[in-house]
């Protein structure tokens, strides 16, 4: 019934899925397709995603340093990082880390990984939050009061990152551009509630805005001359 939806040319050769609603694909949808055969054999599979860090970070040096005293040296650190992402061509001007807030103690990065892992979600302060999670094996990293965790993010969290950010129990977020400098250029940041960021100290949680902002937003600007994809 859906075969109207598709070019004359391409009805010959479409698959059936009649699980999913009786929807028609051309099967030159490779992966898809695979999947639509897989599911006529038996039960559905669906593909599993992994948070994989690209390459590139083992080899960085600045990724040995395990101890960033100073709340600029992490910032440097997170922006050298979104740097590296868009000329390594890993995706888009934006990276985030987490430490323990005291010692400075590196516990995990991120990247955004939205292009190269085609998922709108993988924006790096998810990433990290993510990786911290596994990595402290609890999905609350405010869990244990002897240990508080940051973010430090190059630009400040999009709508979405600002809503899981309560949700991860880190304690204190850093940030290097504004949500305004990413818009600047392009990016959509989403429908943030309207203090924006500090909307965060209302659930108890220290902002710091601005830390080499100029430094992040060169990168940002490096990404729109490259002619990087903006979404
Ligand atoms: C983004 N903003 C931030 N802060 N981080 C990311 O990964 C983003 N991707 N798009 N906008
Ligand atoms: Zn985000």
């Amino acid at each position: 019934m859906f075969l109207r939806y598709l070019p004359a040319d391409k009805r010959e050769n479409s698959i059936e899925i009649s699980i999913l609603a009786s929807i028609s694909l051309p099967t030159n949808y490779s992966k898809l397709a695979e999947f639509v055969k897989n599911l006529k054999k038996g039960p559905m599979k669906y593909p599993e995603v992994t948070i994989k860090l690209p390459d590139w970070v083992y080899d960085f040096p600045g990724n040995r340093e395990k101890t960033f005293t100073s709340l600029e040296n992490r910032m440097k650190f997170v922006v050298e990082l979104s740097r590296l992402n868009i000329t390594n061509q890993t995706g888009g001007p934006f990276a985030a880390a987490i430490f323990e807030i005291n010692e400075g103690i590196l516990v995990s990065l991120g990247l955004n990984m939205v292009t190269s892992m085609n998922s709108s979600i993988m924006h790096a302060e998810i990433v990290a939050i993510a990786i911290a999670q596994q990595l402290i094996g609890n999905y609350d990293l405010g869990n244990d009061p002897s240990r508080v965790y940051e973010l430090h993010t190059s630009t400040e969290p999009c709508a979405m990152c600002l809503g899981a950010i309560p949700w991860s129990g880190i304690r204190r977020v850093v940030c290097g551009a504004r949500g305004e400098d990413a818009e600047q250029i392009g990016f959509d940041e989403g429908h943030k509630p309207d203090k924006g960021i500090l909307s965060l100290e209302e659930q108890g949680i220290t902002v710091v805005r601005d830390l080499l902002r100029d430094d992040a937003i060169t990168v940002l600007k490096q990404y729109q001359q490259s002619g990087g994809q903006i979404y």
